[in-house]
């Protein structure tokens, strides 16, 4: 690798230059969030875009560090929060770091032994995610959440298992609040 620079604009997001742009539709969650018959109706009616991530790609080697910015648009399905589709590193025992830049929401996370945790973001708040917790970030505002993250090269992403079982929590509005509650369906036919 030879050194290289971007520059991340705020509040956008927008990397520039990025190497890779990834963008997650609704459609792309089925599943994930509870209120399935206010997932569906909100299909029918568009698919609305719920994420972006623009990133620098770097080799897939432990030394090297992957970084890059990820947008959450707000939005709601049912009183479900819009959120990423979060999931564990590959390789489990690798960790990230997110610097929240502007909106605000909550970083979800839990290890496969059952401890979770919700961070708050804010403005200038940093969030550490340790080696082998999954997590995923929620926009519980009513502007995008840009979050800054790094993490190291090798690390990979194992979606299937929050596919498949979900997370522990869920952050929906109560009363006009964020508020962590259980997720009904988490272990399996999330
Ligand atoms: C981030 C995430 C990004 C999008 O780069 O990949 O926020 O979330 P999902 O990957 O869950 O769709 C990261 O955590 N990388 O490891
Ligand atoms: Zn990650």
């Amino acid at each position: 690798m030879k050194p290289f620079a971007s520059t991340l604009l705020i509040p956008t997001g927008q990397l520039q230059p990025h190497s890779q742009h990834v963008t997650r539709r609704l459609s792309s969650m089925r599943g994930q969030y509870a209120d399935l018959a206010a997932f569906e109706r909100m299909l029918e009616q568009g698919d609305p875009l719920v994420y972006e991530v623009f990133e620098n790609q770097v080799p897939s080697r432990p030394g090297e560090l992957a970084h890059g910015t990820s947008v959450v648009h707000p939005g709601r399905v049912g009183d479900e929060y819009f959120m990423t589709k979060g999931h564990f590193h590959a390789v489990p025992d690798t960790a990230e770091v997110y610097h929240c830049l502007s909106g605000q929401g909550f970083m979800v996370l839990e290890t496969a032994e059952g401890e979770w945790a919700a961070e708050e973001f804010v403005p200038g708040r940093i969030v550490y995610v340790p080696p082998f917790w999954a997590h995923r970030s929620v926009n519980a505002g009513d502007t995008d959440l840009v979050l800054f993250f790094a993490y190291p090269g090798n690390a990979g992403h194992d979606y299937r298992t929050i596919e498949e079982r979900g997370f522990r929590k869920r952050l929906v509005e109560k009363n006009g609040a964020p508020t962590v509650v259980d997720n009904p369906h988490w272990g399996g036919g999330a």
